[in-house]
C-alpha cells in the first residue's frame, strides 16, 4: 500500500481521488471527483447567446424613454437608474410591516407562515442595451457601486428592513429577460436562507477563535495561491475551496468591514476594477456573454453591530465546457449532496491565465 509520508504527500493523495470538500460559510459539504472529468458528454447543448448589438432598443422595457409595464416610463437616464420593480415579489404594504403576523397551527411549526413585508427595485447600470460589466469602464462601474451603496443605506436604514440582497442575474440560461445591463434589490424584514446560514456560521468561528473566518480563509489562500485568480489592493477573486458551480467565485475585501457602506473611495473604486477584470475573464473563457447570477452577502441591516459579517460577493455561473454546455443540479445533487469534477484549482488556473482584453475588442 501507498502510504502517504507528509501531510503534503497525504493532500496530494486525496484531492486526486473522489473526496468531499467543506464550506465553513454554510457548513455544507461539497463532493469532487476529479476523475470524472474527462468522461464523455451526451448531454443537451443550448444554442449559443449572440451579444445585443443596438445600443438602444425601443423595445427594451428598460431603456432610457421607454414605457414599462404598467404604465411607467423610464426618464432620459444618462448613467444609473433605479425604480421599484413593477412586479414586486415583495411589498411594504403588509400590515404591519414592522411586527411579522405568525401563525402556527397546532404550535408545533409544522404549518407555520410569517407575513414578509420588503421592497423589490430594478438598478439599470448603464442607457447602453448593448454594454454589459464587462464592456463597461471603470469609471462607469464605479457609478454602479455607488448606487448600490446608496441602496443600501436607504433601504437598509427603514425599520422594516432588516436584509438587503443586491444581486444580477445574467443571460436566459439564468432566467434573465433582458439584455439589458442590470440588477436587481430585494430588502426585507428577514435574513434569508443563505445570508442566515453564513451569519451563524460567521458568528460561531469568531467566537471560538477569536478572529473572522473570512480573514482567516483568506490568509490561508494567500499562502496557497492555487485559487486565487487575481488580487488587487482592496479585493482578492479567487474560486473557494468548496465551490460547487464549475467556475464559482467570490470576490473577498482584504479588509475586515461587514458592508458596502465601509468602503471608502478607493476600495469602491477597487471594487469596481475587480469586477470588470472577473467579468471580463468570464466572458474570454469560451468567448460568449458569460451568464451567472451573482450578489453581495453583507451584514444584516437589523440594528445590531454585527462585527462577524464579512463583506464579499459570489458568482454562480452555470456554464461547464463550452458557451453552450452547461451544469445541471439534479439526480444526486437535488437529493443528495452537489458535486462537481472539475477541481477549483484547475478552474481557477483556466481564469488566471485568460486575456485581460475583452474577446470583442480583439476582434
Ligand atoms: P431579470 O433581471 O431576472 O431579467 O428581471 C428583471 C426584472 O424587471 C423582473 O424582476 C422587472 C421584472 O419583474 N420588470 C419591471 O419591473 N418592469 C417591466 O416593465 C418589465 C420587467
Ligand atoms: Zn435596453
Amino acid at each position: 500500500m501507498n502510504t502517504p509520508a507528509n501531510a503534503n504527500e497525504l493532500s496530494n493523495h486525496l484531492y486526486k481521488q473522489p473526496h468531499r470538500r467543506f464550506n465553513p460559510l454554510t457548513r455544507e459539504w461539497v463532493l469532487v471527483s476529479p476523475h470524472r472529468s474527462e468522461r464523455p458528454w451526451r448531454g443537451r447543448t443550448e444554442p449559443a447567446v449572440s451579444p445585443a448589438t443596438v445600443a438602444y432598443d425601443p423595445g427594451c422595457y428598460l431603456c432610457p424613454g421607454n414605457e414599462r409595464a404598467g404604465g411607467a416610463s423610464n426618464p432620459n437616464y444618462t448613467s444609473t437608474f433605479v425604480f421599484t420593480n413593477d412586479f414586486a415579489a415583495l411589498t411594504p404594504d403588509v400590515h404591519p410591516p414592522d411586527v411579522p403576523t405568525r401563525h402556527d397551527e397546532g404550535g408545533r411549526a409544522l404549518i407555520l407562515a410569517e407575513s414578509e413585508a420588503g421592497i423589490c427595485r430594478v438598478v439599470c447600470f448603464s442607457p447602453r442595451h448593448d454594454l454589459t460589466l464587462a464592456r463597461m469602464s471603470v469609471e462607469e462601474i464605479l457609478r454602479v457601486v455607488d448606487l448600490w451603496v446608496e441602496q443600501y443605506s436607504e433601504l437598509g436604514s427603514l425599520p422594516y428592513i432588516n436584509y438587503v440582497q443586491i444581486f444580477e442575474n445574467r443571460g436566459e440560461m439564468m432566467g434573465c429577460s433582458n439584455p439589458h445591463p442590470h440588477g436587481q434589490i430585494w430588502a426585507n424584514q428577514t435574513i434569508p436562507n443563505e445570508p442566515q446560514k453564513e451569519q451563524a456560521a460567521q458568528q460561531a468561528y469568531a467566537e471560538k477563535n477569536g478572529v473572522c473566518l473570512l480573514c482567516d480563509y483568506l490568509q490561508m489562500e494567500a499562502q496557497a495561491q492555487t485559487r486565487v485568480i487575481f488580487e488587487n489592493e482592496h479585493f482578492t477573486t479567487l474560486v473557494p475551496f468548496w465551490a460547487i458551480w464549475p467556475f464559482e467565485v467570490m470576490v473577498i475585501c482584504k479588509r475586515h468591514v461587514r458592508d458596502l457602506l465601509a468602503l471608502d473611495r478607493p476600495a469602491r473604486a477597487s471594487l469596481a476594477e475587480m469586477l470588470k477584470m472577473l467579468t471580463t475573464r468570464y466572458d474570454n473563457l469560451f468567448e460568449t456573454p458569460f451568464p451567472y447570477s451573482m450578489g453581495f452577502h453583507q451584514a444584516p441591516t437589523n440594528g445590531n453591530a454585527h462585527p462577524e459579517w464579512h463583506l464579499h460577493a459570489h458568482f454562480y455561473p452555470p456554464l461547464l465546457r463550452s458557451a453552450t454546455i452547461r451544469k445541471f443540479m439534479v439526480g444526486y445533487e437535488l437529493l443528495a449532496s452537489p458535486q462537481r469534477d472539475i477541481t477549483p484549482e484547475a478552474a481557477a488556473a483556466m481564469l488566471r491565465n485568460l486575456s485581460e482584453t475583452h474577446y470583442a475588442e480583439r476582434r
